[in-house]
């Protein structure tokens, strides 16, 4: 198993679509275990593919608290069939968008269908922290992020830090400067 780099903004391919996953090989389930590994090292409750690079409709979770036992996950190629009227607001954070939390209301529960690491086809009915997780992981599938249900005004002083941070880090490699 292997820690692999998560990419953050404005780093453009947290924009990209994933793609359906449609061979269960080994090569998979290495991803897989490299996914929860790097999860849990982060440490965070979910990681969708494409934060570590790899535009496939994979996700991890684990949303248990610390002095629960662990249980990890998989959602491979998952689809929200079906959402509570109720909502509920959770501050959230995201791996890919480092040190900021915000407040984001979203159905209280969802249903998920999903394939499991070996294929078969699953259905879960998830509430509180793991619903909100969900939601939020099957977002980064379709390039979504957590910022997108704020206020535009907070969205855009998120994406200009972000993007400010990124140019002193690497300015030349950003902008060709005369
Ligand atoms: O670790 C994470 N915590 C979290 C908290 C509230 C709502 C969503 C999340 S997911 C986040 C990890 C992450 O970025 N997954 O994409
Ligand atoms: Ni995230």
């Amino acid at each position: 198993m292997a820690i692999r780099p998560i990419i953050t903004l404005p780093d453009p391919r947290l924009r990209l679509v994933s793609e359906p996953v449609a061979t269960f090989d080994g090569e998979l389930q290495l991803l897989l275990d490299d996914m929860l590994e790097t999860m849990y090292e982060a440490p965070g409750v979910g990681l969708a593919a494409i934060q570590i690079a790899v535009p496939k409709r994979i996700v991890v979770a684990d949303a248990t608290r610390g002095d629960e036992p662990k249980n990890p996950m998989f959602f491979i190629n998952p689809e929200i069939v079906w959402v509570s009227e109720e909502l509920f607001v959770y501050q959230e954070g995201c791996l890919s968008v480092p040190d900021y939390f915000e407040d984001v209301q979203r159905p209280a529960r969802v249903r998920v269908r999903y394939l499991d690491r070996t294929g078969a086809t699953q259905e879960i009915e998830a509430d509180g922290l793991l619903a909100t997780v969900l939601q939020h992981e099957i977002d980064h599938l379709e390039g979504g992020l957590f910022i997108d249900h704020l206020s535009r005004l907070k969205r855009e002083r998120v994406v200009k830090k972000f993007a400010k941070a990124a140019a002193r880090a690497a300015p030349v490699a950003d902008k060709v400067e005369a």
